[in-house]
């Protein structure tokens, strides 16, 4: 039986060590990632049948290029090393934590929301309709609390399902008729001109348009990259004049609407219990 490999990603703070430790306990091996000094842990887990290979990526709000830790936790999920990601979601903050959701899932849609700090959220008397969320968002949410190492088993179990059931494709975030149209045409000029089994190509199109250095460097070395990057730039002017305002910034808006359709009605914090009830 294969090694099935499962990354941990999520926001500075959110548990991500906590769940490590819970996953793993002492069967662990600290290193470096190749390259950076940024620290690389792993560990194993057995169950049953199923080896786990967990590794702790950096703690990040975003994928994007700015930060070494960005850079090793998106490298390792755009080269496809994970068969699963676990996502942790701190529940008292889930908005917020949410954003690197969508990026996660834009890249690999093999992703466990592990909703982690129940416990705190409960004491912040913070109520989740978790399967409302779960089915808005494409992912199978499990609640836990990795200090107390509650509803682990459950996530191990969820986990081990989808690595022996992986999705290919299925999360898809509308960014609006205008940009999803500049987005298909980059799209089709990448795949014209750049080898298979490359990055997304969705991915690769929106990740231009936030003007990501590294993507940006990366099209540049193509042959075709000069063709590409021009209508990448006449895209932005399409989509600026149409839109208001500039690609890089409405990426950022519709990824928080999306956010705001998958939270609506599904949280339900102390003051709005307090409203209902006067
Ligand atoms: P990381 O930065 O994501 O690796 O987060 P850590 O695992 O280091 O946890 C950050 C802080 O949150 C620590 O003080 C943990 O003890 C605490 N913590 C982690 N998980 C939970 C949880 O489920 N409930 C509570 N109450 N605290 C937690
Ligand atoms: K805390
Ligand atoms: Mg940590």
């Amino acid at each position: 039986n294969k090694e099935i490999v499962v990354a941990l990603a999520g926001n500075p703070n959110c548990g991500k060590t906590s769940l490590f430790n819970a996953l793993t306990g002492a069967r662990q091996h600290v290193g470096n990632w190749p390259g950076v000094t940024v620290e690389k842990k792993e560990g194993k887990l057995k169950r049953e049948n199923e080896t786990l290979n967990i590794v702790d990526l950096p703690g990040t709000y975003s994928l994007g290029a700015y930060s070494e830790d960005e850079v090793v936790a998106r490298n390792f999920i755009l080269d496809g090393e994970s068969d699963v990601i676990i996502n942790v979601v701190d529940a008292t903050n889930i908005e917020r934590n949410l954003y690197l959701t969508t990026q996660i899932l834009e890249i690999n849609p093999n992703v466990i929301v592990a909703l982690n700090m129940m416990d705190e959220a409960e004491n912040k008397d913070i109520k989740i309709d978790i399967n409302k969320i779960s089915k808005k968002l494409g992912a199978t949410v499990v609640p836990i609390v990795a200090t107390k190492k509650e509803g682990i088993d459950k996530l191990i179990e969820e986990v081990i399902k989808l690595s022996k059931n992986k999705k290919n494709q299925g999360f898809k975030i509308d960014y609006g008729k205008d940009m999803e149209n500049q987005i298909l045409q980059v799209q089709s000029e990448i795949s014209a001109c750049v080898e298979e089994n490359s990055y997304p190509l969705n991915w690769m199109a929106i990740k231009l348009f936030e003007n990501d250095n590294k993507i940006v460097e990366l099209i540049k070395s193509k042959s075709c990259g000069d063709k590409i990057l021009k209508k990448v730039e006449d895209g932005v002017d399409i989509v600026t004049k149409a839109a208001g305002y500039e690609p890089e910034a409405l990426i950022i808006d519709k990824k928080y609407e999306f956010i705001g359709k998958v939270t609506e009605g599904a949280i339900i914090r102390k003051d709005e219990n307090k409203d209902t009830l006067t």
